[in-house]
């Protein structure tokens, strides 16, 4: 475990290789098992309709939407309707192991990168409890992560994900500016086809 200090933020912390292969494997088949009941879908930007480059979908009790409305956790996926599935055992079991003394999480977002794929610039904000963190798990090929600070002109660093790493965003850092630049074509094998998974687990209401 790595405690990084960005802009003089304490709270982030990256667990390289946290899932070894066989994790990975087993995660991967959880997510493929979970996509086929809730697809993921290309999410638009609040007022603009600007499609994101990113795919999502959610698993957990609420899930990360965003729609020509705005963003919003809602229990349902916009397209069936229906609930979505549940979270898999090894990322509560994840959960418990980093997020401290912070209660369950309830939603679990997952984004898919294809090649070109690329994550803005933004905060976490769309929860009403900050005092949680957000965990990040990286499943696929490799990613240029940037964070920055609590002001988007705050200088940023980055860092290079790979598969199996996970990241924690808790305290000063819970709420850094921060992006994907890119996602690096050929860096993994386990997604046959690349394209990048990145899963966040985050507690949205307070306990
Ligand atoms: C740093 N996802 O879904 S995860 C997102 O890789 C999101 O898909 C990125 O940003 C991805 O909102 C980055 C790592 C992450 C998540 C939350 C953070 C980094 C963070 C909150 C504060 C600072
Ligand atoms: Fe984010």
């Amino acid at each position: 475990m790595q405690d990084i200090s960005i802009n003089g933020l304490s709270g982030l912390s990256y667990l390289p290789g946290y899932f070894d292969r066989a994790g990975q494997e087993d995660l991967l088949d959880q997510i493929r098992a979970i996509v086929a009941e809730a697809p993921l879908y290309q999410p638009v930007m609040p007022k603009t309709g600007k499609p994101f480059s990113v795919r999502m979908s959610n698993c957990g009790a609420l899930g990360w939407v965003s729609d020509i409305q705005g963003y919003r956790y809602q229990p349902v996926h916009p397209g069936t309707g229906q609930p979505w599935p549940a979270m898999p055992d090894a990322l509560t079991h994840l959960w418990g192991e980093v997020a401290g003394k912070a209660p369950p999480p309830e939603a679990c977002l997952i984004n898919f990168y294809d090649q070109g794929a690329r994550m803005g610039l933004h905060q976490d904000r769309d929860e009403q409890m900050f005092e949680a963190p957000v965990v990040s798990v990286s499943l696929g090929d490799t990613a240029t992560f940037r964070v920055g600070g609590l002001s988007r002109k705050d200088p940023t660093k980055s860092f290079r994900l790979q598969s199996g790493d996970v990241v924690v965003l808790g305290g000063e850092a819970r709420l850094a500016f921060h992006g994907i630049d890119r996602v690096l074509a050929g860096t993994s094998t386990l997604l046959k086809n690349g394209g990048r998974i990145n899963l966040t687990l985050r507690r949205v209401n307070p306990a």
